[in-house]
């Protein structure tokens, strides 16, 4: 063969080679859930990977003409693991979209990736007011705390609640509530003597606990992550906090479905803020909550399962409406979409691409031997208090 042959046949062979590879990858389309599945975050993981195979059981696995692959990875919640396996997926694995994100550092670590490469990134559990705007590619079907701290400073002095002392997760979440509670309590006549914030990692309440007590407010205004609510729970109850007339409130998160049955009494009365409860009365909802269950062992699903389901649902309606499109062509999709979670009504705000739904004022009640989170009160069409528009 002459050098020119050669060159021609290679070139034939590479081309043939890229069509088949284009054409193996253009037939699945592929999603990369990136979570948590070890560590302190671990029911996260569990409770969002759960929820996304039960939606690809009820869905089917065929999407957009397309076979969906879902590609589950365990980021051990530490940031840069998070995005060095966003990076892997994209570049070796080609999803089609970047999916998951237990906690705020990890979805803001990874923004880039899913900007650099048009990649559509879906947040199913962080809840940052502004990790949005981190990415124009990324979409949220979590929540933020500003809509829920707002909501609870809402309710609270209307309800005997006058004085507060806040205590917060010291990273985004926390300083999110703890800034949008004490804004909206202190223009409703509210007092905030102490705002309190506590480290995210293995969290030692008793000295903080301790200064609540002595500074004896109506209630204590908390958020901590999903999973930690128990042991601040704990804490409060060994200390008589609840008997010296110290109410707990809070966003959602401290009462935890996935964790409440095991607080006991001193759960009991316990009023919060937040987008679903596993207790949610709609038929959608009895629905999912059924067949959770039933796929999991008895596992009740709690918020971040509903943020996991709902995610997959705007992933495989974009997939449908774009037949499996380009990156940009089912974020468009993704954007606008408005339907029924077992949370509620819920939309995407295509300007914002986040989360609108309602918000729930709740109270833990014993419900047949069970603790449950009963709401009680709906504002309804929450849009995120931290977006500038
Ligand atoms: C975050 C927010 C994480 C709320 C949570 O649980 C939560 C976050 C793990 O944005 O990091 O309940």
């Amino acid at each position: 063969m002459t050098n020119k042959r050669a060159l021609i046949v290679s070139a034939l062979v590479s081309a043939v080679l890229c069509t088949t590879g284009v054409a193996i990858a253009q037939d699945k389309f592929k999603i990369g859930l990136i979570l948590p599945m070890t560590g302190p975050f671990a029911s996260t993981g569990k409770q969002i990977e759960a929820a996304a195979r039960l939606y690809m059981a009820q869905n089917g696995e065929t999407v957009g003409g397309k076979k969906v692959e879902l590609i589950v990875k365990d980021d051990t919640s530490a940031p840069d693991v998070t995005k060095r396996i966003a990076q892997e997926l994209v570049v070796n694995d080609k999803v089609n979209v970047l999916a998951g994100f237990g906690l705020t550092p990890l979805a803001l670590a990874t923004a880039p990736i899913a900007t650099q490469s048009k990649t559509p990134l879906v947040v199913m559990a962080a809840a940052t007011s502004s990790i949005t705007e981190a990415s124009p590619f990324i979409i949220r079907t979590s929540f933020t705390l500003p809509q829920a701290s707002v909501s609870m400073a809402d309710w609270a002095p209307n309800n005997g609640i006058k004085k507060v002392v806040t205590l917060v997760s010291d990273y985004g979440p926390g300083i999110d509530a703890e800034k949008y509670f004490k804004d909206r309590f202190l223009f409703n006549g509210g007092q905030v003597v102490d705002t309190l914030r506590v480290p995210m990692r293995n969290p030692d309440f008793a000295p903080f606990l301790q200064k609540v007590r002595d500074l004896k407010p109506d209630a204590m205004f908390v958020f901590v992550p999903s999973g930690a609510g128990a042991a601040l729970m704990k804490q409060y109850a060994e200390r008589g906090m609840d008997k010296a007339g110290i109410k707990l409130i809070g966003t959602g998160d401290i009462t935890d479905d996935d964790i409440l049955n095991g607080m006991g009494e001193v759960a009991v009365g316990v009023v919060t803020s937040h987008h679903y409860s596993t207790s949610h009365n709609s038929a959608v909802n009895k629905k999912f909550v059924a067949a959770f269950e039933k796929a999991n062992a008895g596992l009740r699903p709690n918020f971040m399962a509903v943020g996991g389901y709902d995610g997959m649902r705007v992933i495989y309606e974009a997939a449908k409406a774009t037949k499996g499109g380009s990156g940009e062509e089912l974020l468009a999709a993704m954007k606008g979409q408005i339907f029924e979670s077992p949370r509620g009504p819920m939309f995407i705000d295509a300007q914002t691409r986040d989360v609108v739904h309602n918000i729930y004022i709740r109270k833990v009640e014993k419900v047949n031997g069970q603790l449950y989170n009963q709401e009680f009160e709906t504002l309804k069409d929450v849009k995120d208090p931290g977006k500038k528009k």
